[in-house]
């Protein structure tokens, strides 16, 4: 016969399971959570998924509700598409040049910061600060790999006010793969140098990039810390919806052109890029379980309407070229008019934008001066005459989606 367990005995086994339920508990930001459904034990949603449907299963009743499903969402962006945020850790920063461009009314400086384990990994930021007393908005671009902001966008944004802050994303991570990991970011140098582990692509990275030089800019006594903007193109553009919907410092986000896992939809395409392309050629962009929904895009948790109401109810804007069909121009209103629900449920519609424009893919003066016109109207409150809200196409959205706001 069984001798009955004693008290003692109960409650070390009590306290064991704690610990292994413990175990299987996310630990936000610091790596992969353990007990994650795998993509094909999911359920088809054919629709763009409600953002509103909580893990458990119940809808949300009430905007009290949204910090939960705001974890839960960001949960499901970070288990399924882009990877885990490394940890923050701390950063340095040396100034190496500076002078007062006379013609431009500002001052150029020139610093390296150093992030990562042991402040190895070196960024260049170039920051440019209108004359005057401070504290100024600030808009930070992470695409310097292209070349630096042209003078036009310069004069403009210095002119209204604006500090810039410039920053090359691919010295956090190089944009190519590993040589020795197939599909993985590369581990050579930068940041997975530092997480080899880490499950991460190169968005996320790049997503940290944003978050650190916030980090630095914030020691800054000239930086307006309640008025940070950033703004990137296509790759760069979707690297900014994700450090927007992850870090809720920045008070304005502006993808442009982001199309395929930025400001776009996965499920809504309009002979652009989709899922099962960009995995297979980008696979280092995301977290390896990506892949695994290819041809099954339906079983994906979230569409990128999730991410841009990650951002909610901070500023949102995405420009758009018309004829940058990759990018999936048409698919992206959508997502915002989806994204608008979760907007006008937390009292915040007017403050989600998209601006389109003629032409290409590219990220032009045209496209700053949207960014600049909603930076002037959402960050310093001035009466702008252009409107953020118009539909370019036909409204699809029925179509696309039928849930509403509870
Ligand atoms: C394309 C890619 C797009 C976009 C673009 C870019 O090759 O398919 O998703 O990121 O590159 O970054 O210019």
């Amino acid at each position: 016969m069984e001798e009955p367990m004693s008290q003692h005995a109960i409650a070390t086994l009590s306290l064991t399971l704690l610990a292994g339920v413990a175990l299987l508990m996310p630990i936000a930001g610091c790596g992969a959570r353990s007990a994650v459904t795998e993509p094909d034990q999911l359920p088809a949603i054919a629709e763009l998924p409600d953002p509103f449907r909580a893990a458990d299963g119940h809808r949300i009743a009430s905007p009290a509700e949204w910090p939960a499903q705001r974890r839960h969402l960001l949960e499901l962006i970070e288990d399924y598409g882009y990877g885990h945020l490394p940890e923050a850790g701390t950063v340095t920063a040396t100034q190496t040049a500076e002078f007062h461009d006379q013609a431009l009314h500002a001052t150029r400086r020139t610093l390296v910061l150093g992030l990562g384990p042991q402040n190895r990994i070196a960024v260049h930021l170039y920051l440019i600060t209108p004359d005057g007393p401070g504290p100024f908005p600030t808009i930070i671009e992470g695409d310097r790999c292209w070349g630096s902001l042209s003078d036009a966008v310069v004069t403009e944004a210095i002119a209204r006010g604006y500090l810039l802050a410039q920053f090359d994303r691919t010295e956090v991570t190089p944009d190519r793969v590993d040589p020795v990991t197939p599909g993985r970011a590369d581990r050579s140098v930068g940041l997975y140098a530092a997480y080899p582990d880490s499950d991460g692509g190169a968005l996320i990275a790049w997503a940290w990039g944003y978050q650190r030089v916030i980090d630095a800019l914030l020691q800054r006594s000239e930086v307006d810390r309640t008025r940070l903007a950033i703004t990137g193109h296509s790759r760069g553009g979707k690297a900014t919806l994700l450090a927007g919907a992850l870090d809720e410092r920045i008070a304005l986000v502006a993808p442009n052109g982001s199309g395929c896992f930025g400001a776009g939809c996965e499920r809504q395409l309009f002979q652009c890029e989709d899922l099962d392309r960009i995995v297979k050629v980008f696979p280092f962009w995301f977290s390896p379980r990506l892949a695994q929904f290819s041809g099954h895009v339906e079983r994906l948790p979230f569409d990128q309407h999730t991410l841009k109401a990650l951002v909610a109810p901070r500023a949102l804007l995405s420009t758009e070229g018309l004829d940058d069909a990759w990018a999936n121009p048409r698919g992206t209103q959508i997502s915002f008019q989806a994204a608008r629900v979760v907007y006008r449920f937390l009292g915040a519609e007017g403050k989600i934008g998209i601006s389109y424009r003629p032409g290409k893919h590219e990220h032009n003066l045209t496209d700053w001066q949207a960014l600049l016109d909603f930076a002037d109207r959402e960050l310093c409150h001035k009466a702008v005459a252009r409107q953020f809200g118009e539909l370019h196409f036909p409204d699809e959205s029925q179509h696309a989606f039928t849930w509403a706001a509870p």
